[in-house]
């Protein structure tokens, strides 16, 4: 059902200080970067970009407003771990089995991800206290 661990998510209270950070101290670079307004988020996908180790990615997850998840998120918990995302093919056959196996998924149709990609979410109540993202990448 699923490929790999696609990313990590970590919100940050500032996405450019978390960037510079984690290259500079871990050797991490930016892969990619946009603002998903949607989602209420800046965001960048960094990587070690090493041979070999394609799946190890980190997503970066600023706040755009005070309304936005990781606003919350960050109030609640403080910054740290947010989400787990798993990557599937087929993100409408993967959400028609899941939700056979009763597994409640956040939205009825997949939304918008980073890079193009197309995600849903199971409740972090209903995924043993982790927010859990299935995402179809692009291509
Ligand atoms: N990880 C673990 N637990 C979490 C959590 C997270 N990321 N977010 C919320 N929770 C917990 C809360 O601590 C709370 O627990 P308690 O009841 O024990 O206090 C409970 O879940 C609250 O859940 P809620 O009332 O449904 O409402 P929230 O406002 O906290 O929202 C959620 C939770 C999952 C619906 C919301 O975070 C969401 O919609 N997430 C999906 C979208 C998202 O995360 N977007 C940003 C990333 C975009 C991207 O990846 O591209």
């Amino acid at each position: 059902l699923f490929i790999c661990i696609d990313h990590v998510g970590i919100a940050v209270p500032d996405l450019d200080e978390a960037i510079a950070y984690h290259a500079e101290k871990f050797g991490w670079r930016e892969l990619h970067r946009e603002v998903n307004e949607e989602q209420g988020v800046a965001e960048a996908m960094i990587g070690t970009g090493e041979q070999g180790a394609e799946n190890a990615k980190i997503q970066l997850l600023a706040p755009l407003n005070e309304e936005s998840t990781i606003a919350k998120f960050i109030d609640k918990k403080g910054p740290g771990l947010q989400q787990l995302a798993y990557r599937v093919a087929d993100i409408d056959h993967v959400s028609e089995v899941l939700r056979s196996r009763g597994v409640r998924l956040l939205y009825p149709e997949p939304k918008r991800g980073t890079a193009g990609s197309r995600i849903n979410f199971v409740h972090p109540k209903d995924a043993g206290g982790v927010l859990l993202e299935i995402v179809e990448l692009a291509n």
